[in-house]
């Protein structure tokens, strides 16, 4: 699996982050949590950044002044690939936490209308055996991510976050004869799915919505407006990665990593 793995820079991390974190990074360091995607077109509608609240994250050092956060099984892996970590094989790790010790931390996620920042926020469905374990939140075009925000402006209380952090405005990145601009959403209401728990039906919802937007999706937003995303799919990718806002990563399939631990 051929993922485009983007880098989002911490702003302002929260206060039990800030704790766990003291000491064990050097003054002015980058740090950037690394969601994996196989749909940097939508980038731009990034609302926020999920991670699994008990999944256990590392920080790891890519330079003096470069450290990426991902789970442990990714870092290793991007070693084994050209670049990202200097020394081929070691992925060197200078922290650690769970994810609901990073809840609310502020991040710049590149391409994103929403240039202020956005914030780290919970998504138990976050599947620790998958990409970096970190995910990048894209409402319009991703079912599970839109029946994500909607759980959790429910509920925001009991996850223990604020609810303006995740109500920020759903932007239109691509419009499909079957389900019209917000591709997500008509799903998510047309398959009458209720939570993020509703895996069956999630899962249904995003065949279909990767099969419509790819063969069938038009970009209306963003510098590649009016091209096919089939298209568009490739030409963003790149311009993120020429930027330095993204890099190839490259996941082995699931026997592999299993068999070999
Ligand atoms: C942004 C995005 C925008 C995504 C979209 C999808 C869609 P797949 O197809 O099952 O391989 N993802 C990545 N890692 C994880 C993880 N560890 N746990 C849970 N979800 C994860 O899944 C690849 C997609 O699943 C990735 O691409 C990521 O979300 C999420 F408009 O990134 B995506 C129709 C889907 N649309």
């Amino acid at each position: 699996q051929e993922y485009t793995a983007i880098k989002l820079k911490v702003k302002e991390w929260s206060e039990s982050a800030k704790q766990i974190l003291d000491g064990k990074l050097p003054e002015g360091a980058n740090v950037y949590f690394i969601p994996a995607t196989l749909r940097p077109e939508t980038m731009y509608g990034q609302t926020c950044c999920f991670v699994g609240p008990t999944i256990e994250y590392g920080v790891f050092k890519v330079s003096e002044t470069e450290y990426y956060v991902c789970s442990a099984r990714a870092a290793r892996n991007m070693s084994f690939q050209p670049g990202t970590f200097p020394e081929w094989g070691l992925s060197p790790q200078v922290a650690a936490f769970k994810g609901k010790d990073v809840i609310g931390t502020v991040i710049n996620a590149p391409l994103s209308i929403h240039t202020q920042g956005v914030r780290i926020l919970p998504m138990e469905t976050v599947k620790d055996t998958k990409g970096t374990a970190v995910v990048t939140c894209v409402p319009s075009d991703s079912p599970d991510d839109y029946a994500t925000v909607v759980e959790l402006a429910k509920k925001a209380e009991y996850y223990g976050i604020k609810k303006e952090w995740v109500d920020l405005e759903i932007l239109p990145i691509i419009d499909t004869p079957a389900y019209g601009n917000l591709t997500a959403k008509k799903l998510v209401e047309d398959l009458k799915i209720q939570s993020p728990k509703d895996t069956k039906k999630l899962e249904e919802a995003k065949e279909k919505a990767y099969k419509e937007g790819f063969y069938k999706g038009i970009m209306i937003y963003g510098d590649f407006k009016g091209r096919k995303v089939e298209d568009a799919k490739t030409l963003v990718r790149n311009q993120l990665i020429e930027s330095g806002d993204a890099f190839a990563y490259a996941e082995p399939d699931g026997k592999v990593i299993s068999r070999s631990g």
